[in-house]
């Protein structure tokens, strides 16, 4: 199967690669470092396999130092991620989300860039319980994190809702299907008899193979005109081929992603190529050769340039797609003409098939709480009380009320002014057009603000907005606390990378379909210049775009910042 003109990258095993392998199919020594009572937290190595349970250590940055004084070990906790293909919870795991937020978590839940949830703060003591309970609401979080595929995205586009719901199985299926088959989840989180090392079960990864992938690997199935998922930014994205209301099949799409590391040029955001088109019944076959073709050419050396976009780039896109139809036994059609015009979510409701109601609502960082001046837990809560349809979390950190029926908006409708819960028309269409990743207290890579910061930043960028009249004018804004780039901030026309605290690179010209990464403009830069650089930049474009003209197209027609044609010249 190995193909012998194509190599791996020589060099040591990282350290990683140890861990997977020693870990007995990704047990290690977890189950006895949670029951250990001396410390709130798990050796390293362990941390490494829970994160393929869905979890990460992190421990709370704002106390960081106090807790260093006081000669105290730091304040540890675990961050717990669903798996939830294409974002779609019913109303009754959404009341087990809330409540184990409350019993275990720090009473908010996250909606993330993979449309999920994400609890922080959950006690060691307290993460078997909560994972038992998330599996008794029939949910899990297997694969959550880890080296293997993670989240199956697909869009949550209401207008088109036979297709949305088609499609949404074809991501439930793909995210079930290549789940690694170790029954380790089972034995450490949830009791189930241990069969590893009895005789009558030899237990085998047939895809992944004992070691895993060299790196975490994402699907996302886009259906068109709406990129809301960035289907660039994954290692394998698929556009949805729709013709007179049918899904003919799916363009594939290979080799993206958003992380890099400063000041490295080996690394750098990359947007996934289109090789071809597949119908619906090949998609599997597709996904999983295409995966193999990452597990045995990834970069197990060196983990910074282990995604598949390095592998697609190092080998070339023709060599990789030969491989791939060399697994297949089969040619992969000609990809089918497509059109996206936004990669950000619709807000309000919208009328979808057989009579059922939508409403997306505005969820500014994803973060999901009761506010001081603002309910938004609480009435989501009474909400998914007498919801008969479901819920979905966008990959822009946004929630739809789904599949409404006409008896129930009614009251949906009134819970909502309640609660005063907002599609976020009140504000600029900027704000409806942001994102931010977790950053500062829980993520441990940041080296700046985001979530926290994103919001206010913006109250001073509205200010410009309005002076200039652009408050009707979607601008994608994006902010990660450091260059990994959780919330996809080289799709964003205008995005902020953490450098340092209170401290951002700032980057210009990605474009408005998800299609196009953007460039860096400013280096290192407060909040002073940023607001200086922005209302230059914000008047120049009120007064010279044209007709339809996006930002990020206009910064790029200005001459303010070359384009990025792809992402090996990300950094020129
Ligand atoms: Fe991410 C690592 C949060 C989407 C690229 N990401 C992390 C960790 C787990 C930090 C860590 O390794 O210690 C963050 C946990 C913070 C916390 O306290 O919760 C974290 N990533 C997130 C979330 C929650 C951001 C959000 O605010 O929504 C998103 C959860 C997604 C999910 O539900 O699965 C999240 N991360 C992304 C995305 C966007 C996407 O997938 O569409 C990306 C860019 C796409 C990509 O993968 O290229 C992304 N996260 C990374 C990377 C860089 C990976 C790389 O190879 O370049 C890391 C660091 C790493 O893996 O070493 C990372
Ligand atoms: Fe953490 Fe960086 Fe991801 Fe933000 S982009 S959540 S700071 S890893």
């Amino acid at each position: 199967m190995v193909n012998n003109s194509l190599k791996a990258p020589e060099g040591p095993p990282s350290d990683v690669e140890r861990i997977k392998e020693e870990s007995n199919y990704l047990r290690g020594s977890l189950k006895e470092s949670m029951l250990d009572r001396i410390s709130s937290g798990i050796p390293d190595d362990d941390n490494r396999l829970m994160k393929f349970h869905g979890s990460y250590l992190q421990d709370d940055r704002d106390l960081r130092n106090e807790r260093q004084k006081q000669k105290l070990e730091p304040a540890y906790q675990f961050m717990l991620r669903v798996r939830l293909p294409g974002g779609v919870a019913t109303p009754d795991q959404w009341l087990v989300m809330d409540e184990l937020a409350q019993k275990y978590g720090n009473g908010t839940l996250k909606l993330t860039t993979r449309e999920t949830f994400q609890m922080h703060g959950i006690l060691k003591w307290n993460m078997k319980k909560t994972i038992q309970e998330i599996h008794a609401a029939l949910l899990d979080t297997i694969a959550a994190c880890g080296d293997v595929n993670r989240n199956v995205m697909c869009t949550s586009n209401p207008y088109q809702s036979e297709i949305h719901a088609e499609v949404y199985e074809w991501a439930k299926k793909l995210s079930n299907d290549l789940l690694p088959r170790t029954r380790a989840y089972h034995e450490i989180w949830l009791d189930e008899e241990k069969v590893a090392g009895t005789p009558e079960v030899e237990e085998v990864e047939p895809m992944y193979g004992p070691l895993y992938l060299p790196r975490k690997f994402k699907i996302g199935i886009a259906v068109p005109p709406s990129n809301d998922i960035d289907v660039f930014s994954q290692d394998l994205g698929f556009i949805a081929i729709v013709e007179d209301g049918k899904l003919l099949g799916f363009n594939v799409a290979i080799g993206g992603g958003m992380g890099m590391t400063h000041g490295d040029k080996a690394t750098y955001p990359q947007l996934a190529k289109i090789i071809g088109f597949c119908t619906p019944d090949k998609l599997y076959e597709v996904a999983e050769k295409t995966i193999t073709i990452q597990r045995d050419y990834g970069n197990r050396s060196v983990r910074k340039n282990a995604r598949f976009k390095y592998t697609v780039d190092r080998l070339g896109l023709e060599v990789v797609k030969a491989e791939l139809e060399n697994r297949l036994g089969w040619r992969l059609d000609e990809a089918k003409p497509y059109h996206f015009e936004h990669n950000g979510d619709r807000y309000g409701w919208v009328k979808g098939i057989q009579g059922k109601w939508h409403f997306t609502l505005f969820v500014e960082g994803g973060r999901v709480t009761d506010f001081d001046d603002y309910k938004l837990m609480s009435g989501l809560r009474e909400i998914a009380k007498i919801h008969t349809g479901d819920f979905r979390l966008t990959a822009n950190q946004n929630l739809m009320i789904a599949n409404v029926s006409s008896q129930k908006k009614k009251k949906i409708e009134e819970l909502i002014d309640q609660y005063g819960l907002t599609d976020g028309k009140q504000y600029t269409a900027l704000r409806r057009s942001s994102i931010a990743c977790v950053a500062l207290p829980t993520c441990g890579l940041a080296m700046a603000e985001a979530e926290r910061y994103l919001p206010s930043l913006i109250d001073k960028i509205e200010k410009i907005v309005e002076e200039n009249g652009l408050q009707n004018e979607e601008i994608t804004i994006r902010m990660t606390g450091c260059p990994n780039g959780c919330a996809r901030h080289a799709l964003a026309e205008i995005g902020f990378i953490g450098k340092a605290p209170g401290k951002y690179n700032m980057y210009l010209g990605a474009a408005f379909d998800g299609s196009r990464l953007s460039k860096m403009y400013r280096e290192n830069i407060g909040e002073e210049e940023i607001l200086k650089e922005l209302r230059m930049l914000l008047s120049r474009y009120a007064k010279e775009r044209e007709k339809g003209e996006h930002f990020g197209d206009f910064v790029i027609r200005a001459g303010i910042v070359k384009a990025t044609t792809d992402g090996t010249n990300f950094h020129d």
